[in-house]
């Protein structure tokens, strides 16, 4: 066979691996780690489900620093539980990750280097009480939204990591509004608190949607694929449709003085969300980037003793267990 003969035969087949692939993604079979991929499918799910396992990580910092100053026993409780289910969920989206074939070891150093992002939704500080209730109701609000659609992702181990996190993270945003609906109950201070918590989390939370779909560079290809199932803006506005009557319900106020409920299209109008404010945090300069980054390299670098440590007690049993078998 001539070269340009083996050319034109490589070609056909991975044209019809393609083929093969897209039917599949059209019956809605799900495509699991050892199955034939287009290159490109594998690295948009390391980027999105790796940038998804980092926000996990990352975003239990702003809560961490609250478990110690829960006003109760029981808040203690019930936000220990959540930081340790959050993560778990890094830790699954993780393993999902390496059936892609990246390690953890590379999925860090991106995370470390500022290659890979995080959701910049965790770029903000945690300043009061509320704001633990604003997280869970509004953050973990936007994350459900999100990603009960992944649950039918096309990609199995993410679909089957998503369908876990989803009931874990319906337990948060009640844990959240609970709060929330307590402070708003509470004293005239309290109250004032949890209004400031919402106003200071509420556009950061539309902003974690990601950009508008006519800027979104991805949704298009993530839709064909079926990895993404629903667009940015189509997720941004069924999180307000839900989330304004949450509000009244306790007698917050949403601080967007365009919100307009619309008659027409039966659900909300809302304001200007600020974009640059958005790609200025993505990009590294919101308020609690460069801390959350410190965070995570500082205990990167304080637990290499401990990975040292269990490599070595690893390399010690297997050499004891190889001598006992000669
Ligand atoms: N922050 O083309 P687009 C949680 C980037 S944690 C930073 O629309 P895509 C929780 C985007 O990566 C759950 N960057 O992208 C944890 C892309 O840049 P690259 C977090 C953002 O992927 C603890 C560029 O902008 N959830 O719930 O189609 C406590 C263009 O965007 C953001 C997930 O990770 C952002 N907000 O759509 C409490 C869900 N948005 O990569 C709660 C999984 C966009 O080309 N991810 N960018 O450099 C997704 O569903 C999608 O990746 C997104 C973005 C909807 C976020």
């Amino acid at each position: 066979m001539s070269e340009e003969q083996i050319k034109n035969s490589w070609t056909e087949h991975s044209r019809s691996l393609e083929k093969e692939f897209d039917a599949r993604i059209a019956r809605d079979e799900k495509i699991e780690p050892k199955d034939w991929m287009p290159e490109k499918y594998r690295q948009t799910h390391i980027r999105q489900m790796s940038q998804h396992a980092h926000s996990e990580i990352v975003g239990m910092l702003p809560e961490g620093n609250w478990i110690t100053r829960a006003p109760s026993l029981r808040r203690k409780v019930a936000l220990l539980a959540k930081v340790q289910d959050e993560a778990g969920h890094g830790l699954y989206l993780y393993s999902a990750t390496e059936t892609l074939g990246i390690s953890r070891d590379e999925m860090y150093e991106q995370l470390h280097t500022g290659k890979a992002k995080y959701s910049s939704i965790f770029n903000y500080p945690t300043l009061t009480w509320a704001d633990m209730g604003a997280i869970g109701w509004l953050v973990d609000g936007a994350a459900i939204i999100n990603q009960v659609p992944l649950c039918n992702t096309s990609y199995g181990p993410y679909a089957r990591a998503m369908i876990r996190v989803c009931k874990e993270e319906s337990f948060h945003q009640r844990q959240g509004y609970e709060i929330m609906m307590k402070l708003a109950n509470g004293t005239p201070e309290q109250k004032e608190m949890a209004q400031d918590a919402l106003n200071r989390w509420w556009w950061p939370s539309l902003m974690m949607l990601g950009p508008t779909d006519d800027k979104s560079v991805h949704t298009a290809q993530s839709m064909k694929w079926k990895l993404k199932r629903k667009t940015n803006d189509e997720l941004r506005q069924q999180f307000i449709d839900q989330t304004v009557p949450q509000a009244d319900l306790i007698g917050l106020t949403i601080p967007d003085p365009d919100l307009k409920w619309n008659e027409e299209r039966g659900s909300y109008d809302f304001g200007e969300i600020d974009w640059d404010e958005f790609w200025q945090v993505v990009k590294g300069h919101g308020p609690m980037n460069k801390a959350r980054m410190k965070a995570r390299v500082d205990a990167w670098e304080r637990g290499e003793w401990v990975r040292n440590a269990a490599m070595a007690h690893a390399e010690k049993k297997a050499n004891r267990k190889q001598k006992q078998a000669v």
